[in-house]
């Protein structure tokens, strides 16, 4: 398995509106090794291909301690359950170092397939429910960023560009 380097914001590459999966090939299963094995290592609950430079709809997410919950998700889609929208932190990998409350919906069904291409269903609630729906954003092309004001939201862009600077 190898790392992955992941994307920071403001990289535009972030806002590329992912393709749907069409082969399940090896090639694949070895994107979604790599994909766990670098959100493990950074450490994270959940990267999207996306963050990796790669523009297909690949998310792979585990929101347990003991990295014991992998799931895989590809061609993900999900649909409103019922429940009040919540607030909750969130941080990302692409956006290292900040972590602010975004209002999101508490109970969602996801669709998506294996890395195999078998379909499944899952109900998920809580943490889940906010990262499959945080991971979804990435593939379209959105981050949790733009859920905030302009002002926090150009606050994090300076500091990161500034970092990204002393860091070249
Ligand atoms: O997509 C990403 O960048 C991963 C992101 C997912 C996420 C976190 C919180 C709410 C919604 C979605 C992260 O994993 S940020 C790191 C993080 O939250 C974490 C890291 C180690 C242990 C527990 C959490
Ligand atoms: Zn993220």
């Amino acid at each position: 398995m190898s790392q992955l380097e992941i994307l920071e914001f403001p990289d535009p590459r972030l806002r590329t509106i992912a393709k749907p999966v069409i082969e399940f090939d090896e090639k694949l299963q070895k994107l979604v090794a790599d994909m766990f094995d670098t959100m493990y290592e950074a450490p994270g609950i959940g990267l999207a291909a996306t963050q990796v430079n790669v523009h297909q709809r690949v998310v792979v997410i585990d929101v347990s301690e003991d990295h014991s919950q992998p799931l895989v998700l590809i061609n993900p889609s999900y649909t409103v359950l019922e429940g009040e929208p919540e607030e909750m932190q969130e941080g990302c990998l692409s956006v290292p170092g900040f972590y602010e409350g975004v209002t999101r919906i508490d109970h969602v069904l996801l669709k998506a397939c294996d890395e195999y291409g078998k379909p499944y269903e899952l109900e998920a609630r809580g943490l889940l429910a906010v990262c499959i729906q945080h991971e979804l954003d990435h593939l379209d092309g959105k981050l949790f960023v733009d859920y905030l004001s302009t002002v926090k939201r150009s606050r994090i862009r300076k500091k990161l560009e500034k970092q990204h600077k002393l860091q070249a």
